[in-house]
């Protein structure tokens, strides 16, 4: 090995240790996280979404899936059809009546590869 080759190693000798450390704690399947929805979180929208998708980082599983559209009064109205997509299982999603015009929240709950559960809920408004 020349002398430039081993110069670079060392230099990037850092650099990998410090991805190895981060990348030691990782299980092999991680948890979820919500990376996108539509509508997006704390937004607002002029007209009545059809339906709410919510995305993950990875995804989900197929059972005790749940996405559920409350409004500000506490009920319950989206259509409870929820739904994942084949091809992109990170994809959830749940259809929606016409809304009346108000804040939303929106919640779910996923099981992760990893086996855990994650919830969460974000809302949006409808003006
Ligand atoms: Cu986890």
């Amino acid at each position: 090995m020349t002398l430039p080759n081993v110069t670079f190693i060392v230099k990037a000798l850092p650099g990998l240790v410090l991805i190895s450390s981060f990348a030691l704690p990782l299980p092999v399947f991680a948890h979820a996280i919500m990376v996108k929805s539509q509508p997006v979180g704390d937004s607002t929208v002029a007209e009545s979404p059809k339906q709410i998708d919510v995305w993950f980082n990875d995804k989900v599983g197929s059972e005790y899936k749940a996405l559920a559209v409350i409004d500000s009064a506490g009920k319950r109205v989206d259509n409870k059809d929820i739904g994942q997509e084949t091809f992109d299982q990170s994809h959830i999603y749940v259809t929606v009546p016409q809304l009346t015009p108000g804040t939303y929240t929106v919640r779910y709950r996923v099981v992760s590869l990893d086996t855990h559960i994650v919830t969460g809920k974000y809302k949006f408004t409808l003006k």
